[in-house]
């Protein structure tokens, strides 16, 4: 068995340093949520394993190179003919605000469904690790989140919720109502701030909000819920009552867009190495942190043995 298995859509992606209404030149990488926290894994030493669907199209094999390539375990990924493979846009607008745009209706990632994913599920796993963004991807791959949910529960492997609620995917209240019924299944439940709401029900702009809202998770069965805070950093609590938060590192911002799901293959590589939930919590904040001070989703998250770069003076040179 595999120590972590996530599945999703894995998308090509263009990165434009400016509008793409006056034609700004574009990078092209690839772009999942679920992928990007396979690669943080595969990163820092353990065997991740993505399965997902791509079509049989150059974005597709762009798809898979690049994970075989960051040595993410992709036996279990499959290729369909019938269908593209997904695309985002990702435009720099202006300095600091970033759009994104999705071509990802009616994808091969779309057409998943649990039959698709039984094989990874037979091949066993410590880690489950799933997005909301693959449950709004369409009934198939919900029903698939839903099934592996069960399945990893059923056999006591650990299984990981990352929200990750998109707006332009599905409303907050489609996001909660397909959401919560994981929840008596999901051991890790990792949210932004301003996601406890859309899972949890407890809508409420009341100062005590958030502590209402992971009382509610804790409740339906969640083990540990894990508070994203960008830029003010994270927090933990469990029902045992434990209680954690870490500041964020000051690091210089080059790119926000991955640090959640950096954070999550921090968090994750933190349980695998059986640290305690405050080791845990300042590894997922080292990796969020990498992902911020450096472009693109993936490509700046850190080998083990430069886990401690971000200590080092600003402006440092390496030689
Ligand atoms: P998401 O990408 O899911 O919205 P956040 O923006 O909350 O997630 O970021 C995830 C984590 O990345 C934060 O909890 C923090 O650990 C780290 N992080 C985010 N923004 C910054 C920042 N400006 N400086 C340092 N670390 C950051
Ligand atoms: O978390 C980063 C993701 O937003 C990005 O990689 C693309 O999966 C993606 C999505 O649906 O936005």
């Amino acid at each position: 068995p595999v120590d972590v298995l996530t599945f999703g859509e894995t998308m090509l992606a263009a990165q434009l340093p400016g509008s793409l209404a006056v034609g700004a030149q574009a990078r092209t990488t690839v772009a999942g949520a679920e992928s990007n926290v396979a690669i943080g894994l595969a990163r820092l030493g353990h065997r991740a394993a993505w399965a997902g669907l791509v079509g049989d199209d150059e974005p597709g094999r762009l798809v898979l190179r690049t994970l075989r390539g960051e040595g993410v375990d992709i036996t279990r990924a499959a290729t369909r003919a019938t269908a593209p493979t997904g695309a985002m846009l990702r435009e720099q607008r202006v300095a600091d605000l970033v759009r994104v745009h999705y071509w990802r209706s009616g994808s091969a990632a779309s057409l998943l469904t649990p039959a698709d994913i039984e094989p990874a599920l037979g091949d066993g796993a410590r880690v489950l690790h799933l997005t909301g963004i693959t449950c709004a991807l369409g009934p198939g791959p919900l029903e698939a989140a839903r099934a592996a949910a069960a399945h990893a529960h059923a056999r006591g492997w650990t299984v990981a919720l990352d929200v990750n609620h998109r707006q332009r995917l599905w409303t907050a209240e489609e996001a909660g109502t397909a959401l919560r019924p994981l929840l008596p299944h999901v051991t890790v439940l990792i949210a932004s701030d301003d996601e406890l709401p859309v899972v949890s029900g407890a809508f409420s702009d009341s100062p005590d909000g958030e502590e209402r809202a992971v009382d509610a998770l804790l409740d339906s069965g969640v083990r540990e819920v894990v508070v994203k805070r960008g830029g003010e950093g994270a927090a933990y609590r469990d029902r045992q009552g434990v209680r954690h938060s870490v500041p964020a590192l000051r690091v210089p911002v080059r790119d926000t867009v991955g640090a959640g799901d950096a954070f999550c293959a921090g968090y994750l590589s933190g349980l695998l190495d059986g640290l305690p939930p405050a080791g845990r919590l300042a590894r997922a904040n080292t990796l969020g942190a990498f992902a911020v001070a450096s472009d693109g989703d993936w490509e700046g998250l850190p080998r083990r043995d430069e886990l401690g770069l971000l200590a080092a003076a600003p402006g440092t040179a390496i030689r």
